[in-house]
């Protein structure tokens, strides 16, 4: 038997006389102020929008799981680690300058934002589709998406920006390198990999310190676009990726991406090759191999978009006990950041919210504020308290993940790693990992980019960049430009 169409009510519940017809004095008179649920209709109109991400504005999302194959107990004591463990998880994947109604077939770098509901509250792991990123410290990630975005005057994307700040900043050779090449535009979101991208911290259950990088590997297989494909499926389909993931879920085909990780010992750190704090670098596997660890998969899409995905609140400070930051300027910076935009943006109970709240019991001294929906669950709203209230427990959750360190205050870049310089990782990856094919497409893709609207002096800034990344594909790359 079918289920009987629901009536129409306000938002208070109570049953509206017309959906068609506004209250009037007389079939053809004034509209009555008394309308109240015409007002309600226009009033809530105006007001469904919370602010679009400042970044990673058009993204999708999806909920799964999250299961431990590998025993890596050893090196972290985080429950969701431990051997057996299932953990039901939230993804959001994104594209990064794109406005909310952009095309998800843009070059760009992905988001690929994770927030696990472990037993001992949220684990948010916020990572893109690449293990590096354009710069090594906060206080330039404004200027750099800045130069990403629209121009003030004319409110338009602006190729020459770019290049003006990618080639005043060499430290962004390397995601450059990714952006502009098969990863910058992926088939799905299916198809392609996640990264914690930083360097975190993991501990284990007898204090012992690791460092660890993570990579979710697809288990589609990495796939990518053309820039002429991509081009063409923007205009048939900007939502082609949303499209893609909700479609795959729905029909039961449930995509998943194997976790590894790379773990180097804490004592390693001071003197290996490359600065391993460092976002624009990579380690190389040979140094520090791949194990595996887990899979997650996506199995179950949101039933509102706006209440799980727009609202979703990812923040890499939520780090549960067995997991810490490093020294990664970059990730301490954005350890203040995802708070405040959230405060910001959806408002200061965010955490309260369907996809934001933890599968967990609550026992914060915060109260109030709008929206709040959860009751304090505390008599008497202050720590210490002799009523029973909560108390921290360091002798059960164990020290703060950090390490030690000493010296001035100072404004300065990190110290350098003999090994450490701007190019060549960028050059290792075009030499090394790209196969001939790719190494085309990076120069049609970059010579391309450089043709559309690059001044002179900043386009001849770039062909020294790629220069410098690599002789060979920089001379390619001035070919195509001066003579393609
Ligand atoms: Fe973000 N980033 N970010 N970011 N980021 C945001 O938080 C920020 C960085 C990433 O699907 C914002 O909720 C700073 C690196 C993802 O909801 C904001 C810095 C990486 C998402 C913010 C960075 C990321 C965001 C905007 C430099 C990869 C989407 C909206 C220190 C490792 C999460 C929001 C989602 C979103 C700040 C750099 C990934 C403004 C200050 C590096 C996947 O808070």
């Amino acid at each position: 038997m079918s289920t009987p169409t629901p009536y129409t009510t306000t938002n208070a519940g109570i049953p509206v006389e017309s959906d068609a017809h506004s209250l009037t004095v007389g079939s053809d008179g004034p509209v009555l102020l008394q309308d109240h649920y015409l007002i309600e209709k226009m009033a809530q109109f105006n007001r469904e929008r919370v602010p679009e991400r400042v970044v990673h504005a058009k993204g999708s999302g999806a909920y799964g799981t999250f299961e431990v194959i590998n025993d890596l107990s050893q090196y972290t004591k985080a429950d969701l680690f431990q051997p057996g463990k299932r953990t039901e998880m939230l993804a959001r994947f994104s594209t990064v300058a794109g406005e909310m109604g952009s095309p998800d077939t843009w070059r760009d770098p992905r988001g690929f934002a994770l927030k696990f509901y472990t037993e001992l509250g949220n684990y948010d792991l916020v990572g893109n589709n690449t293990p590096v990123f354009f710069v090594r410290d906060a206080i330039k990630f404004q200027d750099f998406i800045r130069s990403q975005k629209r121009r003030p005057d004319n409110g338009l994307r602006d190729n020459d920006m770019q290049w003006d700040f990618w080639t005043l900043s060499p430290e962004s050779a390397h995601m450059v390198t990714w952006l502009m090449g098969d990863r910058g535009i992926p088939k799905s979101y299916r198809h392609m990999n996640g990264y914690g991208s930083h360097t975190y911290m993991w501990v284990n259950g007898g204090g012992e310190k690791f460092w660890v990088k993570y990579h979710f590997k697809t288990d589609q297989g990495v796939d990518f676009l053309t820039q002429a494909d991509a081009d063409a499926l923007a205009g048939e389909d900007a939502d082609l990726h949303r499209r893609d993931l909700y479609g795959s879920i729905a029909r039961g085909e449930y995509p998943s991406w194997t976790l590894k990780v790379q773990i180097m010992p804490f004592d390693d750190a001071a003197d290996y090759r490359f600065n391993p704090f460092d976002l624009t670098k990579v380690w190389p596997h040979g140094d520090y191999p791949l194990i595996e660890l887990g899979r997650m998969t996506l199995n179950r899409n949101p039933e509102d978009y706006f209440v799980h995905i727009e609202q979703a609140a990812f923040e890499p400070n939520n780090m549960v006990p067995g997991i810490g930051p490093s020294p990664d300027k970059m990730l301490l910076g954005r350890l203040f950041s995802y708070a405040d935009t959230h405060r910001y943006r959806i408002g200061p109970n965010y955490a309260q919210l369907p996809p934001n709240r933890p599968h967990v019991p609550v026992h914060s001294y915060a109260k109030d504020g709008p929206m709040r929906y959860e009751p304090a669950r505390v008599a008497r709203p202050y720590a210490p308290n002799s009523y029973g209230g909560p108390a921290a427990d360091i002798d059960r959750f164990g020290e703060p993940a950090g390490w030690e360190t000493a010296g001035n205050m100072v404004r300065e870049p990190y110290k350098l790693h003999r090994e450490d310089d701007d190019w060549g990782q960028a050059g290792t990856q075009v030499r090394d990992v790209l196969d001939d094919a790719a190494r085309a497409r990076l120069v049609t893709n970059v010579s391309g980019h450089l043709k559309n609207g690059v001044s002179a002096p900043v386009l001849q800034r770039a062909l020294q960049y790629w220069r410098n990344i690599d002789k060979e594909i920089g001379d390619r790359i001035a070919n195509a430009v001066n003579g393609g």
